[in-house]
């Protein structure tokens, strides 16, 4: 532990500006070249029997930065893992098996889910070592994961979610995507096939021999948890990964896709723009389509958020580069148009009813800050088991998000309308920004029993900034 004030030096020090949020850790070899690489898109995830799925959580070795490989830890051995491809009240049931050394827990991110399938991250997998985890539930190197999918369609998606280790873990690969689909939004006739694209956007270094770098206290993750002194504030990579590909180009017909952004990263925020111009049209948000689409010149997407825009390929000439590019930092991935094509697609102006904000039967204000040395949340680092508010089943209520950082702060459970702010629809994070108060109308649906709120920025998350409630 370092002391609070060397600690906010260190912030300083680190040019702490109102767009940072965390620390750029370099690479140990050369940036490989931008939009050299195909994009690719992740394998459908495929049942073993209707409504059943068998993954398995095992390393891999791929190729990230070309001429080297990558180890990598996968839902069955793919970064990003399979995607979920699944409709509204269909339920699943995931059993993810543990072939890693490390436990994990998988959260289903903006998942209407029961407790105990939740993914707590005392609710562990074992895997082929055994390390102390005090209190925790343990699983023998298999887990059954219930979903039950009563919830809109939205982009989802599912993560490590392990006690102190989840920033290093996630870094190793263990995210993917989690669609839900229902009539409501099918009947848009959105675009789809092979215009529609999960883009999974996260940022990463690298070693000389093309191993992930990570600035971790125990590179095994088994004994003791925690990042260098200098990055607790987040680890950003200087490689930007769009589907596990470095900077990747992908072509495109003259014609409307639509674009499933997730930002994935431990800590970076992108600020998301068309170059040479153009303009996203936002359709959905984190839980879902938006009453109506909006025009959008930039995208500002915070770890865990999902943005469901709509790009137009029919405005810029055959022949075009429209680089998707991130105004804080560099470029993301470039499209390049390659033919005028045909377009049965629509953007209705009504997307989805209204859905008003019920009255408030509470308030509660969560205080994101740093307590001696660790993010704290009141004033606390998480403890597991001790919650902190107990909401009750169909129930809203009013949660106040107070911070002097960044802090992506998600709900699990519970989705929310940010009020007073630019972002629209049902959203499950939020990204907090410095010396900013935020209000969220909160409503727990589905389930009673103990979820969990915390700051989406790996690091900080891993470094205590979580606490627990139960819904009653
Ligand atoms: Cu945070």
């Amino acid at each position: 532990m370092i002391s609070r004030r060397g600690f906010l030096a260190l912030l300083l020090a680190s040019g702490c500006g109102v767009e940072v949020s965390g620390e750029r850790l370099t690479s140990g070899l050369p940036l490989p070249p931008k939009f050299a690489r195909p994009l690719t898109l992740p394998k459908t995830a495929r049942p073993t029997s209707p409504g059943r799925y068998v993954v398995t959580q095992r390393p891999a070795r791929m190729e990230i930065i070309p001429g080297t490989t990558t180890e990598i830890w996968g839902y069955d051995g793919t970064f990003p893992g399979p995607t979920f491809d699944l409709r509204r009240g269909e339920q699943a049931v995931v059993t993810i098996r543990n072939d890693l050394t490390v436990p994990t827990s998988t959260h289903l991110h903006g998942g209407v889910t029961p407790a105990d399938s939740d993914g707590h991250p005392m609710d562990l997998v074992v895997g082929t070592v055994r390390p102390h985890h005090a209190g925790a539930t343990l699983h023998e190197r298999t887990k059954d994961y219930v979903y039950p999918l009563d919830q809109r369609a939205a982009t989802l998606w599912y993560h490590d979610h392990r006690m102190d280790f989840t920033g290093p873990q996630v870094y190793k690969g263990l995210a993917g995507f989690f669609l839900i689909r229902d009539d409501e939004e099918e009947k848009l006739g959105l675009p789809s096939g092979d215009r529609e694209l999960p883009l999974m956007i996260c940022d990463r270094s690298f070693e000389p021999d093309g191993s992930f770098r990570y600035p971790a206290l125990d590179p095994t993750l088994l004994l003791r948890h925690g990042v260098r002194p200098e990055f607790m504030e987040g680890v950003v990579g200087e490689v930007v990964l769009v589907n596990g590909v470095p900077w990747p180009h992908h072509e495109v017909e003259a014609v409307r896709y639509r674009l499933r952004l997730l930002n994935a990263s431990n800590a970076r925020r992108y600020r998301l723009a068309l170059r040479p111009g153009g303009a996203f049209t936002q359709i959905g948000s984190d839980q879902g389509l938006l009453e109506r689409p909006l025009t959008r010149d930039t995208i500002t997407i915070a770890p865990g958020e999902r943005y469901d825009v709509i790009v137009d390929f029919a405005r810029y000439p055959v022949g075009s580069h429209v680089t998707l590019t991130d105004l804080l930092s560099g470029d993301v991935m470039r499209f390049t148009v390659t033919r005028r094509g045909r377009d049965d697609s629509r953007v209705p102006a009504r997307l989805t009813n209204p859905q008003p904000v019920d009255n408030p039967v509470a308030r509660r204000t969560f205080d994101f800050r740093v307590r001696d040395g660790v993010w704290a949340i009141n004033g606390s680092p998480y403890l597991p088991g001790r919650s902190v508010a107990a909401p009750r089943l169909g129930t809203t209520e009013i949660w106040r998000f107070v911070s002097d950082f960044h802090h992506p702060v998600h709900v699990h459970l519970g989705r929310f309308r940010v009020l007073g702010r630019e972002e629209q629809g049902w959203k499950d994070t939020v990204d907090v920004r410095p010396y900013e108060t935020v209000e969220v109308a909160v409503r727990f649906d589905g389930y009673r029993g103990r979820y969990m709120l915390h700051c989406h920025n790996l690091e900080h998350e891993d470094m205590a900034m979580m606490t627990d409630f139960d819904v009653v």
